[in-house]
């Protein structure tokens, strides 16, 4: 059996890993959580006790949770195209820091904004929470884009799995009117960039519940309980 990535819909965080799975081109499948009623379930628990996706079944029946452990597990098939370097290296550091900051800073900014559109909340809360929202994202915007520099994709020159994330993340201003991104022209760039890259696009069907074809590594979708019987 191919490594599974277990992604979360709709629109979650895996986002990134299916992205970073296209550009390896290695074989892989995809099993579909809904959120929040499947991540939650007892049947996902036993995939990840935390009840989050992404998750990542390997081959021999491992499960290796959260993005950037999965982005690390998954970089050595990406050391000959650029997508990620070996440790002990100062690439692997940068890889490290900006993804680093992309998973816990930039990811968290939205955080409270999530939380007032997936929570009833008292009269004052959401208007507090929202602004606190307002300010990080503003806040990891302008970090990132001072990151960014003049370069064409975080890290220099060309895509590494930092930009495969970035992709699955910076999307959700979509859901919270609280910036324009093109208040910040590298992040606008980067992204347009990324919109038109076949990966990110096949990531899109993907969540829209699209079988898409073009992809030589995508193996199909596994039912969770097809995937379970491999643990
Ligand atoms: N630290 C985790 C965060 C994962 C996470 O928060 N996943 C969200 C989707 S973006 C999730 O599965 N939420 C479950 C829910 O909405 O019930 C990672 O980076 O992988």
């Amino acid at each position: 059996m191919e490594p599974i990535l277990f992604y979360g819909v709709p629109s979650g965080c895996s986002f990134g890993s299916i992205v970073a799975l296209e550009w390896l081109g290695k074989p892989y499948r995809l099993c579909r959580i809904e959120m929040p009623e499947t991540v939650k379930s007892e049947r996902y628990l036993r995939i990840n006790p935390v009840g989050e996706t992404p998750a990542l079944m390997t081959a021999d029946g491992r499960v290796i949770a959260e993005s950037m452990a999965i982005l690390n597990h998954l970089g050595p098939d990406g050391f000959d195209k650029g997508l990620a370097f070996a440790q002990g290296t100062p690439a692997f550091d940068r890889l490290n820091q900006t993804l680093a900051f992309l998973n816990t800073s930039f990811f968290n900014g939205f955080s409270p904004l999530w939380y007032t559109v997936e929570h009833e909340l008292q009269a004052g809360e959401k208007e507090a929470l929202r602004a606190y929202g307002i300010t990080n994202v503003v806040k990891v915007h302008a970090d990132l884009e001072r990151m960014l520099g003049s370069n064409e994709w975080l890290l220099g020159d060309w895509p590494t799995l930092a930009d495969a994330y970035f992709a699955g993340i910076a999307r959700w201003t979509k859901y919270h009117d609280v910036i324009d991104r093109r208040d910040y022209p590298g992040l606008q760039r980067l992204f347009e960039r990324l919109e038109r890259d076949p990966a990110v696009q096949f990531a899109h069907a993907i969540e829209h519940g699209e079988e898409p074809s073009g992809s030589s590594a995508f193996k199909g979708h596994v039912r969770l309980e097809q995937a379970l019987s491999h643990l």
